[in-house]
């Protein structure tokens, strides 16, 4: 949320950038010139939309955290700017979806809606992603589904969500809490049920073993990041959800792995016959590559894309490379880039990384 003006000086650094990079965008002069006066008649400037394509495709390029910035030239940016209010923003990510999920044939994907404005802050989707699974809290502790949703799934009931069953997988609401005139009255934020048809999801099994899909575990196809801002040039869009597709060690390896997640590692042992009595018997070892198996076989049968982390960090190297060639410095954080199992048998994990802060960047807001 902006009150003031924006930075001039990272308005110029971004269309300096911009015009070093497409040379057939001209002289970057006149442009520089219109931006100082917009900036200092409005507070701010708007960009073309060459200059917010390059920005986002840019941000993702800058991604530290990403190991799938091989492609970043690929993003489809749609540009919906012209969109504030909570509905419009609502219907327009479930537009994404479709459009991103695209049958299973998955095509990365931004959408960036209004950015804040001086005294006039913009819409933001408060879920973490577009897709997530809610957790019920019992009054035991326990959590019927994704834990580290409970809190969010107990903000969408107090706003009147009544969607859930209660079941494992259940898909949350969205909840788009309006921009509007600063000091307003705040309005509650919007709920919005997400379409069948906009939420594509894969039912686990293994290639092996007849039981596991016994277990009744799912996940969603896409992944689509919704609490990041987009800054591009001092101008922040604080609502611009994007996806990619799934490395399946996020989904084997973390989202139903985790003891704090769906804590399925012991559940799967116990149906592999291995002795749980004794770490040294590898048990969680052979029960997660066992879990990870599962989940890239069944994306491939669903006809859905995803990557495996063993070529992925092939292919970040070559990343890694081209970016050197181009003369440019590739920041990326080792301890998120290595997979979450069997780093140490992808090339990812014998080296060691520059990781300074560029911009456009995603950037979590407080
Ligand atoms: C993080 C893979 C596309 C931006 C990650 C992570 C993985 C990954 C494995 C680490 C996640 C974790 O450990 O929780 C991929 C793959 C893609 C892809 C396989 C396929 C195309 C994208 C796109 C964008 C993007 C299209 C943006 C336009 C990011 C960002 C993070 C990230 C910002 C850090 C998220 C955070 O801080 O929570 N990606 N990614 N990625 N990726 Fe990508
Ligand atoms: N680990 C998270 C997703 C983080 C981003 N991963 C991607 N992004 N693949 C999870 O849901 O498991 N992407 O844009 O493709």
């Amino acid at each position: 949320l902006i009150e003031r003006t924006i930075d001039i000086r990272e308005a110029e650094r971004f269309i300096r950038l911009f015009h070093e990079e497409n040379p057939s965008a001209g002289d970057p002069n006149a442009r520089l010139r219109e931006v100082a006066r917009d900036v200092s008649r409005f507070g701010t400037y708007v960009h073309t939309f060459d200059e917010l394509q390059f920005g986002a495709r840019v941000a993702w390029r800058n991604s530290n955290r990403c190991i799938g910035r091989l492609y970043w030239r690929s993003l489809k940016v749609r540009d919906l700017r012209q969109v504030s209010g909570a509905e419009g923003v609502a219907v327009e990510c479930v537009n994404h979806l479709r459009e991103a999920t695209n049958g299973g044939r998955i095509r990365p994907t931004i959408t960036v809606f209004a950015p804040d404005a001086p005294g006039r802050p913009a819409p933001r989707v408060l879920n973490e992603q577009l897709i997530r699974y809610a957790g019920y809290r019992g009054s035991d502790g326990s959590v019927v589904g994704d834990p580290r949703y409970a809190d969010f799934t107990d903000m969408a009931r107090a706003l009147g969500w009544r969607g859930g069953r209660g079941g494992r997988f259940d898909v949350l609401p969205l909840v788009v809490r309006s921009g509007g005139a600063q000091g307003g009255a705040a309005a509650e934020p919007l709920l919005c049920t997400l379409p069948g048809d906009a939420v594509l999801e894969v039912p686990l099994a293994h290639p092996h073993y007849p039981w596991f899909e016994e277990l009744g575990l799912r996940w969603h196809a896409v992944p689509a990041i919704s609490d990041l801002c987009l800054e591009i040039g001092g101008i922040c869009y604080p609502c611009a959800p994007f996806n990619g597709w799934y490395m399946g060690a996020e989904i084997g390896a973390r989202n139903l792995a985790d003891a704090d997640r769906y804590d399925q590692l012991p559940v799967v042992a116990r149906h592999l016959g291995l002795d749980v009595s004794t770490e040294r018997s590898l048990w969680r070892d052979h029960a997660l590559v066992e879990l990870n198996v599962a989940v890239l076989h069944s994306f491939e049968r669903a006809g859905v894309t995803m990557t495996d982390h063993h070529t992925e960090a092939a292919r970040f190297l070559t990343h890694l490379a081209k970016e050197e060639k181009a003369g440019r410095v590739c920041p990326a954080d080792w301890s998120w880039i290595v997979p979450p199992i069997s780093g140490g048998v992808t090339p990812v994990f014998h080296r060691y990384y520059d990781n300074p802060f560029l911009t456009p960047a995603f950037v979590r807001h407080k």
